[in-house]
């Protein structure tokens, strides 16, 4: 059995802005595991900055390294890992890293394309909606106009403090109906109430995390001011605060990220606890190569998963991907591969050429 890990950094095709900063390259850590001759391989979703997270890709390769790579001697399932990591308070981008590590290794073992290995009831393929940076307001204009060209299902626009009401406006005056949301990547605080009280004319089908990710309680104050649903995305790192995020209103709807959360099957339990509540959920993205893409695209596809979700094609972010085959939208629909697993392989040419450090784990 052999463990490695790498670096990589590739060029965006567009830098991505949004109220924490702006994103030009993708630099994300790629685990590769070979085993009885599977090739199983995942990705972080930490970036250099510690800006949307807590977690940076240095502590979670420390993390990795120093302490959850001992629990994946002996190929553990999924379930079995989550059960020894949970000594290992918090750092979920490292332990989502090898859990689903350990998701593709055992779906391959199996024979199984991943989307089926976590949901026999697999709807097949995922709904796709389009996650837009901050830019000028008539490019946003622009970049709406081709996505619903293309097929996207939701617009989704990333918003921040003196960028918000005007681009929000302008944009229902060009197309009325569409679904729209909103994301503030927490840029907001209680002080900012009466703003966000503005926005409530736009009819977003959502607004994602208007306050900080600790802001729970703030949520929920906002929630009952608002006839706009909240969606949670930062805020939410577990069940257990999805379940309490419900529970006390401050969100109707969660973008989940199986990196923020630890991994699928804590993924899959807040999508249970969405749909038990009677609320809603949908996958979210963090500019992935086609490797942590296809993680997603899988879990999108679970039948418990009912909203649009963020995860655009290969080629709305990368020249060419690393990864291959690549994935392709029709009419707003991404269907995972027949393969086993994530049914995706490495690239070797180009990712050789894009790897800035790498090393071995076990
Ligand atoms: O908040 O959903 C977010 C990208 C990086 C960090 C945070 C977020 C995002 C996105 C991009 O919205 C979604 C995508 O992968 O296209
Ligand atoms: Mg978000």
């Amino acid at each position: 059995m052999h463990l490695k890990y790498y670096k990589v950094d590739i060029p965006l095709i567009n830098s991505f802005r949004t109220s924490f900063g702006t994103i030009s390259n993708k630099k994300a850590l790629i685990f590769e595991l070979n085993a009885d001759g599977i090739t199983a391989l995942s990705e972080s979703v930490s970036d250099d900055v510690p800006a949307y997270g807590p977690e940076d890709n240095y502590t979670v390769l420390h993390i990795v390294k120093d302490h959850l790579v001992g629990f994946v001697r002996d190929l553990p399932t999924p379930d079995v890992f989550n059960r020894r990591a949970a000594g290992i308070r918090g750092n979920n981008m490292a332990k989502a890293s090898v859990e689903m590590l350990l998701h593709d290794y055992h779906s391959r073992v199996e024979g199984k394309p991943l989307h089926l290995f976590i949901d026999p009831e697999s709807r097949g393929y995922a709904n796709v909606g389009i996650s837009l940076g901050i830019d000028k307001t008539e490019k946003t204009i622009e970049r709406i106009s081709n996505a619903l060209h293309e097929g996207y299902k939701r617009i989704k626009v990333k918003i921040k403090k003196g960028y918000d009401v005007e681009l929000l406006s302008t944009i229902r005056d060009h197309f009325p109906d569409i679904e729209l949301s909103a994301d503030a990547n927490s840029d907001y605080s209680a002080k900012d109430f009466e703003t966000l009280k503005r926005i409530d004319r736009y009819e977003l089908v959502y607004l994602e995390q208007p306050l900080y990710s600790d802001d729970l309680v703030y949520h929920s104050k906002l929630a009952k001011e608002l006839s706009t649903p909240i969606c949670l995305d930062e805020s939410i790192t577990s069940p257990a605060i999805a379940e309490a995020a419900f529970d006390i209103g401050a969100c109707q709807v969660v973008n989940i990220k199986p990196g923020r959360v630890g991994g699928l099957t804590n993924s899959l339990e807040i999508a249970k606890i969405a749909r038990r509540n009677g609320y809603h959920c949908w996958v979210g993205g963090m500019l992935e190569t086609g490797i942590g893409r296809s993680f997603n695209v899988a879990l999108a596809s679970s039948h418990l998963v009912d909203y649009p979700g963020d995860t655009s094609p290969n080629s709305r972010y990368f020249e060419r991907d690393i990864a291959a085959p690549t994935y392709e939208m029709h009419d707003g629909i991404i269907k995972p591969h027949d393969g086993d697993g994530i049914g995706v392989h490495i690239v070797r040419d180009l990712f050789g050429k894009h790897i800035i450090e790498e090393g071995d784990l076990l």
